[in-house]
């Protein structure tokens, strides 16, 4: 297995009995009406019938008496049960129904189907409504024009940007059936740090002719847009959003967009971060920006998805503040037709942080949640991290906006604060790899994501229950192995990478260990800044006598991090700064618990690599080798990550290591040298 077809396998099902109820419950597939959609959702039916069942299974147009079979049937939209894209199964006179109230949701309802049954679940009394709690569900690919992707670790670019718009990769289909599969419905071909191309008529075309494959699997198609384009691309002198020439040239440009793609779906802009040009270039607002390109959407019910990921290069600012700093006095400012997308924590897709504190705190303005499903701080394709656990802690927070259960989750999908349009980004982890993410237990996270961009409310558990099903083996105790092995993943990896709350322990290629690294073009992106360890202890001070970043959370989730002797280890590090000697609520000194975390968590690497042996004979060979491989990898990785904490706060907190753990066979000095083979050029 290659992994190829990630999840949507449908290999033939082994059970003789279940293979036998299946193939009588499926002798047909009736649809009334026409249309791409309808005729993708019949067409997956019949490859996935064929495959597990081995029989073709025709399309007809009214159900065949005297027979069971699928009928996929339109709900009137006045329908009060589900959402527009929802869907309903059910069995009547002993066919199965999907139904929807449009064709995406019969789509969403064919796949949810199939979910059933490649997971070998009955289908006698099959009883299934379910709608999507959030509107937008969306990837973002950080893919450039020249094929690279910025944080990809798959390969390069899946759109072949040279040979559209005439040749069409069918992977592009594959890649449609997948986010179809898992509920997504938006993507946004190119990198936020965007290049102005995207926006000449030449490139609108080859976006254009991946609209035109995404579309029947409900997908609309987005681009990244360079805030200086007016300037660079239209030859204006200014970029100016209250220009009036600005505006027109916008105008015109999105007029352009839909005239070549007419569902185009709306534009994602980074803007004054990072260095990428914006609003405030001219003096002006982040709102100023937005509502502008808003402005040109509107006629069309496109929409404005302005990031909120922004922070100056200032050595005394924390940067955890910034982003609330710049946009929760814009609260209300913005158009009706724009999003704010908020990273899940205030720094950067940490391996743990606390929620941002934007949501909860900008009541009138729809904000978006943008987590990263490639491990750009997870050990790119080598490291085994299953990611559920950390889109599910970031939802399930509780911001107190209006007391008590007022989560994340809440915010983001609208009911809240009555939100009239909301989104969930997800930036993408594929590739050209022929398994589409490089390490194939990284196509989960993939999946995780969608299924809680659908639902936030089911659990990381489930989710790899039915990923493992579909994907990896049938095999009843393998497969709860291998669930339990990814539910405990990102907790290992955060022990012997950034335990207690420590963050950003690398150089500029967001992998080597480097926590000793104290010099960089900008204060802000040295490791020092982050973790500010010294011979007197460790940890950002963000209570009142240090940054006072916590002064942006609600008093009652202030008061779970405010006081170091009750703050969960978790986060202690990310709000205190704490002596080597401090005793935890463990009864250990911070030093104890430090090295114990990173000594277990790299020995768990060990464990993880005997779970997967464990499971090698029920589950194809290839693939097994192939996540074998990358464990191992992982494992002499984790002892190097441990490694060079260890040494470098050793340096630092000038005490031995507590028994039992054994003193790193390198010294520092060999394990900066180590390191630097990552930073040559
Ligand atoms: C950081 C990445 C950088 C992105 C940036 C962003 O290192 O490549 O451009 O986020 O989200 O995490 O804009």
């Amino acid at each position: 297995d290659d992994g190829y077809r990630l999840w949507l396998k449908y290999d033939e099902i082994k059970d003789a009995v279940i293979k036998k109820q299946y193939t009588g419950q499926t002798r047909f597939i009736a649809l009334s009406g026409s249309s791409k959609t309808l005729e993708a959702a019949a067409g997956e039916l019949q490859i996935a019938l064929k495959g597990m069942l081995g029989v073709n299974v025709p399309t007809v147009k009214k159900p065949v008496a005297g027979s069971s079979g699928i009928i996929l049937e339109i709900l009137p939209a006045s329908n009060q049960r589900i959402g527009d894209e929802g869907y309903v199964i059910s069995r009547q006179s002993g066919n199965i129904h999907i139904a929807g109230k449009t064709d995406a949701g019969i789509l969403y309802g064919t796949f949810a189907l199939l979910r059933q049954m490649q997971q070998n679940l009955p289908l006698t009394h099959i009883s299934i409504e379910s709608s999507p709690k959030i509107q937008l569900r969306m990837l973002n690919h950080w893919d450039n024009p020249e094929g690279t992707i910025e944080r990809g670790y798959a390969g390069s670019s899946l759109w072949k940007w040279y040979d559209l718009p005439e040749g069409v990769d069918p992977r592009y289909r594959d890649y449609a059936r997948a986010n179809a599969s898992i509920g997504i419905n938006g993507t946004v071909v190119n990198n936020v740090n965007a290049s102005a191309r995207f926006l000449t008529a030449e490139y609108l075309h080859k976006v254009a002719a991946l609209a035109n494959v995404f579309r029947a699997y409900g997908i609309k198609t987005y681009l990244s847009v360079y805030f200086a384009a007016p300037k660079t691309l239209g030859g204006l002198k200014t970029s100016d959003p209250l220009d009036p020439q600005v505006q027109a040239w916008w105008n015109a440009k999105v007029k352009e967009i839909y005239s070549i793609i007419p569902d185009f779906g709306g534009l994602l802009v980074k803007a004054n971060s990072e260095g990428e040009p914006g609003p405030q270039d001219y003096g002006r607002t982040h709102a100023d920006g937005a509502n502008m390109l808003a402005e040109a959407l509107r006629p069309y019910k496109g929409v404005v998805i302005w990031r909120a990921f922004v922070y100056k290069a200032d050595p005394n600012a924390d940067r955890f503040k910034a982003a609330y700093e710049e946009f929760t006095p814009l609260d209300g400012k913005f158009e009706k037709n724009v999003i704010v997308q908020v990273k899940n924590g205030p720094i950067d897709f940490q391996p743990r942080e606390p929620f941002s504190p934007l949501f909860g705190n900008m009541p009138k303005t729809p904000l978006g949640m943008e987590f990263q499903i490639t491990q750009e701080y997870l050990g790119f394709a080598t490291h085994l991290v299953y990611e559920a656990p950390i889109f599910k802690e970031c939802l399930d927070s509780d911001t107190y906006a209006n007391g008590k259960g007022s989560t994340v989750a809440k915010v983001v999908d609208g009911s809240l604060h009555q939100y009239p349009i909301t989104a969930i980004a997800g930036v993408a982890n594929t590739g050209s790899n022929r398994n589409w993410t490089g390490n194939p237990m990284a196509a989960a996270n993939w999946y995780a994501f969608g299924r809680l961009a659908w639902d936030h409310t089911l659990s990381a558990q489930n989710i790899a229950k039915e990923w493992v099903k579909m994907t990896l083996t049938s095999e009843e105790q393998s497969s709860n192995r291998i669930v339990n092995l990814m539910l405990k993943s990102r907790e290992i990896y955060v022990d012997y990478n950034t335990p207690l709350g420590l963050s950003r322990p690398w150089s500029g290629v967001h992998y080597a260990p480097e926590p000793w690294q104290n010099r960089s073009s900008r204060p802000d992106w040295t490791a020092l800044y982050y973790h500010r360890a010294d011979s007197a202890g460790i940890g950002f001070n963000r209570t009142i006598t240090g940054s006072d970043a916590l002064s942006q959370y609600r008093p009652e989730v202030r008061k779970q991090w405010e006081n170091p002797e009750t703050c969960p280890l978790p986060y202690l590090l990310w709000f205190h700064h704490v002596s080597w000697d401090k005793k935890l609520s463990n009864g250990k000194s911070l030093w104890q618990e430090l090295c114990t975390r990173f000594y277990t968590g790299a020995d768990s690497v060990k464990w993880m690599q005997n779970e997967w042996s464990a499971v090698k004979n029920n589950m194809d060979p290839e693939m097994h080798a192939d996540v074998a491989a990358r464990l191992e990898k992982q494992q002499r990785e984790a002892i190097w990550w441990r490694d060079a904490w260890v040494l470098y706060l050793q340096s630092l907190s000038k005490q031995p290591l507590p028994a039992p753990f054994k003193q790193p066979e390198m010294t520092l000095e060999e394990l900066k040298q180590s390191v630097n083979v990552y930073l040559m050029r």
